[in-house]
């Protein structure tokens, strides 16, 4: 369902910015989300793009640009409905020395760590999302803890685009005011939306009709490589269709509190197939 740019449905984030952590805390545990623009280097962001998209054949590129640019050339090597099965770049690219070293670097750690203001530890299942021009292929609106429902609720998820990732080109996007898990207004408001009984867990792709039931528009900005952004485990989000050029890839990543128990199925490298 086409959702129209205009500010009934789209409001543009405000960056945060951690040098006050506390305001940040507050912000972020209030409205669930809490946008960090250019916490990381760029240049580490795109070595990981570059690294990703060399383990492709080149017909994916449009003729004349880098892996590192990562430009669809709109020939697939695999069907994006085959994304991170057993061959797919994808799932070696997340067992690889580099994307372990990126994912585990220090400073998102104490990132996690001051805004939870407890030790935190990364969990093991850290997907590749990669989407393709023009595909329809984007994640339906849902909250993060219907997924790692089996262990505790203090986590923190962070995504992370590895390269530019335009309002066109599929970013990130949250249902501002629904980060209330407990709220049964929201709950009642939800219950409107029939799920399939095969997977109960998404509760929609149609964003439009969300923002309606809601009222609420969703936030979004266009992201660029080295840009950050948290969220707690019960904001409702999605991603927007990849209607462009450059291929949209991105990493989610959860700290959980190393007090509590960890839903078991995060514990292992991410798959396309594993079902979470
Ligand atoms: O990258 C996406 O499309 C979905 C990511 C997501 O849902 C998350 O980070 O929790």
């Amino acid at each position: 369902m086409p959702i129209p740019f205009t500010p009934e449905y789209f409001e543009q984030m405000t960056p945060g910015d951690i040098s006050d952590i506390e305001s940040m805390r507050k912000r972020f545990f209030s409205e669930g989300y809490l946008y960090l623009p250019g916490f990381l280097d760029k240049q580490d962001v795109f070595d990981v793009r570059e690294e990703y998209f060399k383990m492709f054949d080149p017909v994916i590129f449009r003729q004349g640009t880098s892996p590192r640019q990562g430009l669809f050339s709109g020939k697939f090597q695999f069907s994006p409905y085959r994304h991170g099965l057993p061959g797919h770049p994808a799932s070696q690219f997340v067992a690889s020395p580099v994307f372990d070293q990126f994912t585990r670097s220090e400073k998102l750690q104490q990132l996690a760590q001051s805004l939870m203001q407890e030790e935190v530890s990364l969990l093991q299942r850290r997907p590749i999302r990669h989407f393709y021009d023009n595909t329809g292929v984007a994640s339906c609106a849902h909250a993060d803890f219907t997924y790692l429902n089996q262990g505790t609720q203090k986590v923190l998820s962070i995504w992370i685009p590895l390269g530019d990732v335009p309002l066109e080109g599929g970013g990130l996007v949250y249902l501002k005011g629904t980060n209330d898990a407990d709220s049964d207004a929201l709950r009642i408001k939800l219950n409107k939306f029939k799920r399939p009984d095969k997977d109960e867990r998404p509760i929609t792709a149609d964003l439009k009709a969300l923002a309606d039931t809601t009222g609420t528009p969703w936030m979004y900005t266009d992201y660029k490589a080295g840009d950050v952004i948290l969220h707690t485990p019960f904001i409702i989000h999605a991603s927007l269709d990849c209607n462009h050029e450059l291929m949209r890839l991105s990493t989610d990543i959860r700290f959980a509190s190393v007090k509590e128990d960890h839903d078991p199925r995060w514990a292992s490298n991410w798959r396309g197939d594993d079902g979470y």
